[in-house]
């Protein structure tokens, strides 16, 4: 419990500073964010890049309320910088079993060879200890239709070593120029990666994730912070 507390004073020292000075999070080498993503910079990517377009729905938890007024587009685009020792703030807290739903456009998520889209939260790894990684899990549903949905399942308990199958929320977001690295490639961007074989399904325009309370309330940050959802194989 002294960890978990720990660890969630540490994210609001981090999200706090941030708030505070404006900037990417507090700790973080800024020669390390990822470019595109400084939070108040108008877009510096083309719309045509494979990432989420719209915001459908958002039913915000308890405790949400952090960039709540930044929504859609803090979540749209690219993801923000990216730093395994404090993450992004570039991002919308869902709240305590909080749920948001993305639509991409004319953009349609295929199943083609290996992973079809990533999520992007900010996990990061206190100390740069992956096993210890400050994660927030996400539950990902995915839909053709906006009505139908097929959910990945997600293991919450994880296997002790930072890795949480099918859930995101716990792989961060790495160095990489997300103008440049079309299409994604989730071994180099981090990030959560699903694949649509896995659900049996060949096609989703819709994405939706549900935070699942796996840490503790943390004031407006409570809950799953979303920062971006990419598309890796897309018609
Ligand atoms: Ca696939
Ligand atoms: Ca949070």
């Amino acid at each position: 419990m002294d960890q978990a507390h720990g660890q969630v004073a540490l994210a609001l020292l981090v999200l706090g500073l941030a708030a505070c000075s404006g900037h990417q999070a507090a700790g973080a080498d800024e020669a390390e964010a990822g470019a595109g993503g400084q939070a108040g910079d108008a877009p510096s990517y083309s719309p045509d890049l494979p990432y989420a377009r719209s915001v459908e729905s958002f039913e915000p938890g308890d405790g949400a309320g952090f960039n709540q007024t930044k929504l859609p587009d803090i979540v749209l685009g690219p993801p923000g910088g990216l730093v395994k020792g404090g993450g992004s703030v570039d991002v919308v807290s869902l709240g305590a079993g909080g749920v948001i739903v993305l639509g991409f456009g004319d953009k349609a998520i295929t199943d083609g060879p290996g992973p079809d889209l990533v999520v992007f939260e900010n996990p990061f790894w206190p100390g740069g200890d992956p096993t210890q990684v400050y994660a927030e899990l996400g539950e990902v549903s995915v839909s053709d239709d906006g009505v139908t949905w097929q959910t990945f399942p997600c293991d919450t308990a994880g296997d002790g070593q930072g890795h949480f199958s099918g859930c995101a929320g716990a792989t961060p977001t790495l160095k990489y120029d997300p103008v440049a690295l079309v299409p994604l490639d989730p071994a180099r961007t981090g990030g959560d990666a699903f694949d649509l074989a896995d659900l049996g399904l060949s096609r989703a325009r819709f994405v939706k994730i549900h935070d699942l309370e796996t840490l503790e309330p943390a004031g407006t940050s409570t809950g799953f912070d979303l920062d971006a959802v990419g598309l890796v194989n897309v018609e």
